[in-house]
C-alpha cells in the first residue's frame, strides 16, 4: 500500500484518470509521450553552454522570429517522440509553418497535438526559466484527409492541456478537464511525481504581470486600468500592487497558478490590426484551460479566450488571465470602452 504522504507518479495518475473515464488509453499514451519528450528537453536545456545548444539556429519561423538552437531541437524532440505512437493524426507547432501530418509509415489516431516547443526561448542565453506549452484537440470522426481547418477549434474543445517549466526544478502542470495538477521531475527516478493536486488560483491579487515598456502604445482602457494599479492604496483600487514580468509566459503563469496574479499581453497601437503578441492555439488556449481549471479566468479583454473560434493556425490574441476577480476588472474596463 502506497504511504499517504508518498507522491504518486504521473503514470499512476493517468491510469487512475483513465479508470475514472476522464481520459482514453490513447490520450494517456499521448500525455506520457509528451512528458517523456519534456524530460529530454529539460536535459538539453539544463546542459546549457555545456551542451553546445545555446544561441541562434540561424533560421526563422513563420512568426518572423529568429529561432534558437533549442527551439529547433525541442520541436524535433516533440515530433519524433509522438509521430510513431498511433495516437495522433497530426501536429501544429509554433516552429512549423503549416500543420504536420503523421507520416504514412505510422498508424494514425484521433488526437491533434499543438505546441510551443520552447516558449520564452529569448531567455535561454541568460539562464532564465523557459517552458513547453501543449494543447490537445480531437479530430472530427471519419475524416480521410487531415487539413488545417481540422485544427481550427475553439479552446473549449481541448481535451487536455499542459506546460512544462524548466526552472530551478522541472515541473509539468496538466489538466484533462478535472482540475489542474503539478508534477515535479525526480531526476534520479526519471519520473514526474504529483506534488500539487488540484491547484487553486486565489480569486483576488495584488500582483500584475505586464511589459510596462509598452505603456505609451496602449489603448485607453489599458492606460486607465494600469494607472489605477499604480495609484495603489490612495487610488480607486484602495490597495498597493506589486509587479513581476519574466518575459517567459510559462514562468509568469506558473507563479500566478501558485500565488495568484494577473498576466496581461494586450494589443497596442504599434500594430492595431494585430490582436496581440501571443498565439491563440498553442499559448493562450492551453494556458486558459489550465487557469480556468484552477478557478481562474482568461479573456482577450472582451470575451472568454476559450470561446474564440479560430480562423488561422498561428493567429494571435490579447491575453488577460489569472485571478478571477482581477481579470473581471480589466475585462470590464475594456467592455465599457467598447473594446481595446
Ligand atoms: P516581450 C516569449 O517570447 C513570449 O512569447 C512569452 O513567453 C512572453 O510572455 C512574451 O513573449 C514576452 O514578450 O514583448 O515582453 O518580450
Amino acid at each position: 500500500m502506497t504511504p499517504p504522504n508518498k507522491p504518486i507518479a504521473l503514470t499512476r495518475f493517468l491510469i487512475e484518470a483513465q479508470r475514472a473515464g476522464h481520459i482514453t488509453a490513447d490520450l494517456r499514451l499521448l500525455i506520457e509521450v509528451v512528458a517523456r519528450a519534456c524530460k529530454a528537453i529539460s536535459h538539453a536545456v539544463n546542459r546549457g553552454a555545456l551542451g553546445g545548444v545555446l544561441g541562434d539556429a540561424g533560421t526563422g519561423n513563420i512568426q518572423g522570429e529568429a529561432q534558437k538552437k533549442l527551439d529547433v531541437l525541442s520541436n524535433e524532440i516533440l515530433i519524433e517522440a509522438n509521430e510513431w505512437g498511433g495516437h495522433l493524426a497530426g501536429f501544429a507547432s509554433e516552429e512549423e509553418d503549416d500543420f504536420v501530418e503523421v507520416p504514412n509509415a505510422y498508424p494514425k489516431g484521433r488526437y491533434l497535438l499543438l505546441f510551443d516547443p520552447l516558449d520564452g526561448s529569448s531567455n535561454i542565453d541568460v539562464n532564465i526559466s523557459v517552458g513547453t506549452i501543449f494543447s490537445v484537440l480531437q479530430c472530427a470522426d471519419g475524416i480521410d484527409k487531415l487539413e488545417a481547418r481540422h485544427f481550427l477549434q475553439p479552446g473549449s474543445k481541448q481535451v487536455a492541456a499542459g506546460y512544462t517549466t524548466y526552472g530551478p526544478s522541472t515541473m509539468l502542470v496538466l489538466t484533462v478537464g478535472h482540475g489542474t495538477h503539478a508534477f515535479t521531475l525526480d531526476r534520479e527516478l526519471g519520473s514526474f511525481l504529483l506534488t500539487q493536486r488540484d491547484m487553486k488560483i486565489p480569486e483576488d491579487t495584488k500582483e500584475f504581470a505586464i511589459n510596462m515598456s509598452n505603456q505609451r502604445h496602449w489603448f485607453p482602457p489599458m492606460q486607465k486600468y494600469v494607472a489605477e494599479l499604480l495609484e495603489g492604496k490612495t487610488g480607486p483600487r484602495g490597495k498597493d500592487f506589486n509587479m513581476r514580468w519574466v518575459a517567459s509566459m510559462v514562468a509568469d503563469v506558473h507563479r500566478i497558478l501558485t500565488r495568484g496574479g494577473i498576466f496581461i499581453y494586450p494589443r497596442d497601437r504599434r500594430e492595431p490590426d494585430k490582436p496581440g503578441k501571443l498565439r491563440l492555439m498553442y499559448e493562450a488556449n492551453p494556458m486558459s484551460f489550465i487557469v480556468e481549471q484552477a478557478g481562474g479566468a482568461a479573456t482577450d479583454g472582451m470575451r472568454r479566450i476559450m470561446d474564440i473560434q479560430p480562423d488561422k493556425l498561428h493567429q494571435r490574441v490579447a491575453v488577460f488571465l489569472g485571478s478571477k476577480n482581477e481579470v473581471e476588472v480589466a475585462t470590464r474596463y475594456h467592455r465599457e470602452a467598447g473594446g481595446p
